[in-house]
């Protein structure tokens, strides 16, 4: 009794709060009239991730699809639980944002056996069973890291450096950003003898932790650390006062490197307070939904879309960064 009333709950509010923030005015039903896409967004840990969810709402408006989205809150339980209402609510198509890439298994066999098609967007999980997934929208984070490193051995170059001290904030801890970010980056540098990690540190991907990283790496290496590697912009954001703080200046006492490319850090880009941000773009959900309206018609589609990205650094004029929209 209480499981079936835990469930109709869950179920009511799958429908009541996520709706309006469609925009979608009339009740959907799930029939040929349309194609209804069930969403699973990790939380609002950043402005990437609300610029993406306020990109997919505003796609799916686009495109006519009948949205069903759930914000987690940054917990996998709730994914794995809104992943099981959209499949009991029968929705054409599933799509999710996993928020680290293992214990997938379960809920993706459920939704196999259901027959009904899942889209990976933004991360990626990672499973031996096959075919739990039909394809996988988001950027190439390994070259994010890859872009990363060689802005970092430019800079040295350019600098005139003979020794590089790094510390590395880190995205969620076994997210497929957070992995790949830190191997492209890894990468890159391995064959610079200048170059060494001194720590790597995890953020969470939040403006908070990386307050709290940076002063523990402050108090650990203060003089040492001559560029700081942020995972994300909101990380890179907490960490600044931080150095600032301490009596030392951003971007030029240490050179500090980010990813995202949101207009908070452009802005700062601007003044000279970070060197460089690689650009990942949340903009996912015109593919998202295009991919969508394909696997409801039987098309096949492609196993990996990587949109194009650029590196936004004191490199160039900054002032010719266009308005980034997140
Ligand atoms: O870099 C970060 C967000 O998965 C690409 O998640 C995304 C990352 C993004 O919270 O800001």
């Amino acid at each position: 009794m209480r499981k079936t009333l835990a469930f109709a709950m869950g179920f009511l509010s799958a429908f009541f709060i996520t709706f309006p923030m469609t925009g979608c005015q009339k009740k959907q039903e799930n029939n040929d009239e349309g194609l209804l896409l069930g969403f699973s967004q990790i939380g609002s840990e950043s402005a990437w991730r609300i610029g993406n969810t306020k990109d997919i709402e505003e796609q799916s408006v686009n495109y006519g699809v009948n949205l069903m989205i759930e914000n987690a809150n940054q917990k996998q339980e709730n994914q794995i639980a809104a992943i099981r209402r959209f499949i009991a609510y029968k929705v054409d198509v599933i799509a999710f944002s996993p928020i680290v890439e293992d214990g997938w298994d379960n809920v993706l066999t459920e939704a196999k056996d259901a027959g009904i098609p899942v889209i990976l967007v933004d991360r990626d999980i990672s499973t031996d069973k096959e075919d739990l997934t039909t394809c996988l929208i988001g950027a190439d984070f390994y070259n994010e890291g890859v872009m990363a490193g060689e802005y970092l051995i430019r800079k040295a170059d350019s600098l005139g450096l003979d020794h590089v001290n790094i510390v590395e904030i880190t995205g969620t801890e076994n997210s497929t950003p957070m992995r790949q970010r830190q191997a492209g980056f890894a990468d890159a540098i391995a064959n610079d003898e200048r170059m060494t990690v001194l720590e790597s540190i995890d953020g969470d991907f939040l403006k908070s932790r990386g307050a709290e990283c940076m002063r523990y790496l402050l108090d650990t290496y203060k003089d040492e650390i001559d560029v700081i590697y942020s995972h994300n912009d909101e990380m890179t954001l907490g960490a600044l006062p931080e150095i600032e703080s301490a009596g030392l200046v951003p971007g030029k006492d240490i050179i500090i490197i980010s990813i995202d490319g949101g207009q908070e850090a452009i802005d700062v880009l601007k003044e000279g307070k970070i060197n460089c941000v690689v650009e990942c773009t949340p903009k996912l959900g015109r593919e998202l939904m295009e991919t969508a309206i394909k696997l409801k018609a039987g098309e096949e589609v492609d196993s990996v879309i990587h949109p194009i990205e650029q590196v936004f650094s004191d490199e160039m004029n900054p002032e010719d960064i266009a308005p980034r929209g997140y």
